[in-house]
């Protein structure tokens, strides 16, 4: 007989692909067995009721990071792993940031320090790249990537941090290159800059101006142009923080033709819309991120998304600012939507959101759920197995999910730093009860158990395709051959 150090016995254990019956048998934080009437563990919990679920994989969230406008966001590493932690996920990926003039390599080591002091849950990096110089393509990203920080954000919008075409162009090919996966905020820079400055010179500053100045056809434009940017080059790319109907159709249609595209979307533009960013006063300015929520007809087209495989993947995007002169507000009620930070927290209801508006509502499926918030994450970033799944040899990162429990979201049950929830008010059903990570209990009863830097970094490999990919074309070949 088995001895473990934990089991997880009589509940539903469910899987991108499964839902079974089954005990979870837990030895030195990985799982050893998943069986029915496996041999108590040294702890015992009883799942009776329960649905016993992955822990989620969250691979888009800033944490303490400094934004392009030199902002903090709210959460450390220790506040926003604790959050991720209350909310289900055991494992978060958020971004190294370089901005112009930085070298990577002390970006890099700044950040592995600050996690390595705070996390609770462990942790991945991206890298956001500001600055590709020929340095940075050859040299630095190839040996970043050799140390596990696979996949690199690019921006076509915000001041300090667009890149021009030609430059994605390079960074794409580097990525592709040397196993990467290139992550991209689409919005159109110019008219996004255009719209903001002849709103403001007419007075219009309230907070629901960055709505009307990030329109949805500045997200589509640049969603077509990085789209046939990486068809150019039949690379792969992911577009984040998805909004709106025509960015989400321009994404289906060039899959359906074959382009490596991949998608994201977050609970912000299920849930939210531009007219909450109208409310009263400067109260809108806690809805407004970038791209913004748009309108019922986005929602819809998200919702049909994820449920037919155009998005692959179901972040937060969480990007604490308080809603005050340190972060929202830093200039008080003189604040204009362009001074505003932009950002939305959500790393801790992303997943009961999810499985609350989408599973509860009969939107998709308990299984695309699980995709959708930790397998494919865990597959696109390369931490699959070992993360994402419930497998025999997998890391024991798990949440005992109570399908039933009802809950009315307000910023005071939240252990994020924001000070404030977009959801306030709202009530859910599903939240997870207990939450494991490497076989440690790290939240049970409403308590954190967790260590301040017990939290690991997890190189992440190769970026692995979340569906069948197919072969280049010999033409294909011969043009990449020239080019690289
Ligand atoms: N937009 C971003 O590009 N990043 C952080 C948050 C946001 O709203
Ligand atoms: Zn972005
Ligand atoms: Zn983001």
């Amino acid at each position: 007989m088995q001895d473990f150090d934990l089991t997880i016995r009589n509940g539903t254990v469910v899987t991108a692909a499964d839902t079974f019956p089954a005990d979870v048998g837990v030895k030195d934080g990985q799982i050893a067995a998943l069986a029915k009437g496996l041999a108590p563990g040294r702890r015992d919990i009883d799942a009776t009721g329960k649905l016993v679920l992955p822990g989620g994989v969250d691979s888009h969230c800033h944490i303490e990071q400094l934004s392009s406008n030199g902002v903090m966001t709210a959460d450390d590493f220790y506040t926003g792993t604790v959050s991720a932690a209350f909310g289900g996920t055991t494992t978060i990926i958020p971004f190294a940031a370089q901005h112009r003039g930085m070298k990577i390599g002390d970006v890099v080591a700044d950040y592995a320090k600050r996690a390595k002091e705070r996390a609770v849950i462990d942790y991945a990096f991206h890298l956001i790249v500001a600055d590709p110089t020929e340095e940075a393509l050859t040299q630095d990203l190839p040996a970043f990537i050799g140390k596990g920080i696979t996949s690199f954000k690019v921006y076509m919008t915000y001041d300090r941090l667009k890149l021009e075409d030609r430059q994605i162009l390079d960074v794409l090919l580097a990525a592709e290159k040397h196993g990467a996966l290139v992550m991209v905020h689409a919005e159109n820079h110019d008219m996004i800059r255009w719209l903001a400055r002849r709103l403001l010179d007419r007075g219009h500053s309230e907070p629901k101006f960055h709505a009307v100045s990030h329109a949805p056809l500045a997200e589509s434009e640049a969603t077509h142009r990085v789209i046939q940017l990486a068809r150019l080059l039949d690379v792969a790319v992911l577009v984040v923080h998805v909004s709106g109907i025509e960015a989400a159709n321009a994404i289906r249609a060039a899959q359906a033709v074959g382009a490596r595209i991949y998608a994201e979307t977050c609970p912000q533009y299920l849930l939210l819309k531009a007219s909450d960013i109208s409310r009263p006063g400067m109260d809108g300015a806690k809805f407004c991120c970038s791209p913004p929520p748009r309108d019922e007809a986005s929602q819809n087209a998200l919702w049909a998304g994820l449920a037919d495989g155009t998005f692959q993947v179901f972040s937060s995007d969480h990007a604490p600012y308080r809603f005050d002169q340190s972060g929202k507000l830093p200039k008080g009620d003189k604040t204009t939507f362009k001074d505003m930070a932009n950002g939305v927290p959500g790393i801790e209801l992303r997943m009961p959101l999810l499985f609350s508006e989408g599973v509860g509502k009969g939107r998709i499926t308990l299984n695309d759920f699980v995709a959708l918030t930790a397998t494919n994450h865990a597959r696109m970033y390369g931490l699959a197995p070992r993360k994402g799944t419930i497998a025999v040899e997998s890391d024991a990162d798990l949440a005992v999910w109570n399908p039933d429990k009802e809950v009315k979201i307000g910023a005071g049950m939240l252990h994020d730093n924001a000070g404030y929830t977009p959801y306030e008010g709202r009530t859910i059903k599903g939240w997870p009860e207990i939450v494991v990570s490497r076989g440690r209990v790290v939240v049970e009863g409403g308590k954190l158990q967790a260590e301040r830097g017990s939290g690991e970094f997890i190189p992440c490999g190769a970026p692995g395709p979340i569906k069948q990919e197919r072969k280049p074309s010999t033409e294909m070949r011969l043009f990449k051959a020239l080019i690289s």
